[in-house]
């Protein structure tokens, strides 16, 4: 045996020692993190925000920590990237537009659309949103308010901002959640959130709840977990607020012929409707544009460059994106307020694109901003700005611009 084996094992034996230390005391040392956390970082900027002392501490009292949680890091540890694309919203277009699905949605939004047609004519003359988008939303946040919303909010808030990303962000969301309880819009055991801390069937971070969210039905309380008004008249409200423009749509599907590039794309590259229809571009379907929009700034739309359906979207379609920061997510509800009408799907398929790792994609990114390009910062998703650095390269290349991965 080597003379320095029996050493070797000792010093292995107090390495795994140390690795299955009791759980309990891990735990107890993370707990008390957690207690100086609290004590130091939110109770402050609690009082700062006017949440009176008693309410401080019956919430945060007992407080513990969910590790469950996806996403969390060391608390004393440098914030980790998130290495995991958790937004399905970011995955390849073609497997996020499923017709079962927007199927089954259309059908429940028209019962829907009727069974509260009073609530909702009221709420669109209020706020100059239309009825359909409010569902649609509806719909993709929460199933029309059927999605189980399983956590607590107070806990997942704090637990972020001590040991997931966007510390500070989730610092200041955890002070909103307690200045909700002080207002007493609802009780702790029901303010209850997604694992991302998005409150209710509208899904509002707490102070877009603070800001933005709406009693309608007249009792007082801002209850958009269990009150239909009141988490509509918010969604419409929330709209509102990021500009939605009152007496336009959201976009029409186009078809764009091959002398317009698909590296014209974006929200910054846009110009009345009309000059794109003086350029070829037509609706599907051989419908003409709406008469009012045609004098409108319009803008280039394809989610997936050339491998899928193109757009004319409108400024309320990024008023959408304010919901979620995703082309697919703003086309998801768009689409679906259109099929409460005649159901009808995409005129032009979505193919089956090439897509590649959220690190692979990155890669790509800092080489194409190596070459001088603004992608959208080299972050692995695939939006507007890396589409048409895309197609710009593939037209430098010679090629035909797909504005798409190759
Ligand atoms: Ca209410």
């Amino acid at each position: 045996m080597h003379r320095a084996l029996p050493a070797l094992l000792a010093s292995l034996a107090v390495l795994l020692a140390t690795l299955c230390a009791p759980t309990a005391q891990a735990q107890q040392g993370l707990q008390a993190k957690f207690d100086r956390f609290l004590d130091t970082r939110i109770v402050p900027a609690a009082r700062v925000a006017g949440v009176p002392q008693d309410v401080i501490r019956r919430e945060l009292s007992g407080l513990s920590p969910d590790t469950s949680l996806p996403g969390l890091g060391d608390p004393d540890g440098p914030e980790r990237p998130p290495s995991v694309n958790y937004q399905s919203e970011f995955r390849a277009p073609a497997g996020y537009f499923r017709d079962n699905q927007f199927n089954a949605l259309a059908a429940q939004g028209r019962r829907l659309a009727q069974a509260h047609a009073a609530t909702l004519s009221r709420i669109e003359a209020r706020y100059g949103v239309p009825s359909r988008i409010i569902l649609a939303i509806w719909a993709r946040e929460s199933g029309y308010g059927a999605a189980r919303i399983p956590n607590d909010a107070l806990r997942t808030l704090a637990t972020r901002a001590f040991m997931g990303t966007r510390r500070d962000f989730f610092a200041e969301e955890t002070v909103a959640a307690l200045q909700i309880l002080a207002d007493g819009h609802i009780t702790r055991a029901d303010l209850r959130s997604s694992w991302g801390g998005a409150l209710g069937q509208p899904q509002f971070l707490p102070s877009s709840f603070l800001r933005l969210a709406v009693d309608f039905d007249g009792d007082g309380k801002r209850d958009i977990w269990r009150s239909v008004p009141d988490t509509l008249a918010s969604i419409a409200n929330y709209l509102a607020w990021h500009g939605w423009v009152k007496g336009r749509d959201w976009g029409y599907e186009a078809e764009v012929p091959a002398s317009v590039s698909c590296s014209r794309e974006g929200p910054d590259r846009g110009q009345p409707i009309s000059a794109w229809v003086r350029e070829g571009v037509s609706r599907v379907k051989d419908r003409p544009f709406p008469q009012h929009e045609l004098a409108q700034p319009g803008f280039l739309l394809m989610p997936a460059g050339r491998n899928g359906p193109a757009f004319i979207a409108t400024d309320n379609f990024y008023v959408l994106k304010a919901y979620n920061e995703s082309d697919v997510y703003a086309l998801f509800v768009g689409h679906l307020a259109d099929r409460y009408g005649n159901n009808a799907g995409f005129v032009q398929g979505w193919k089956d694109v090439k897509t590649r790792s959220r690190g692979a994609v990155r890669d790509l990114q800092l080489e194409l901003e190596a070459k001088g390009h603004d992608v959208g910062g080299a972050d692995g998703l695939i939006g507007f700005k890396t589409r048409r650095t895309l197609g710009l390269e593939q037209e430098k290349a010679g090629r035909r611009a797909t504005c798409w991965l190759e």
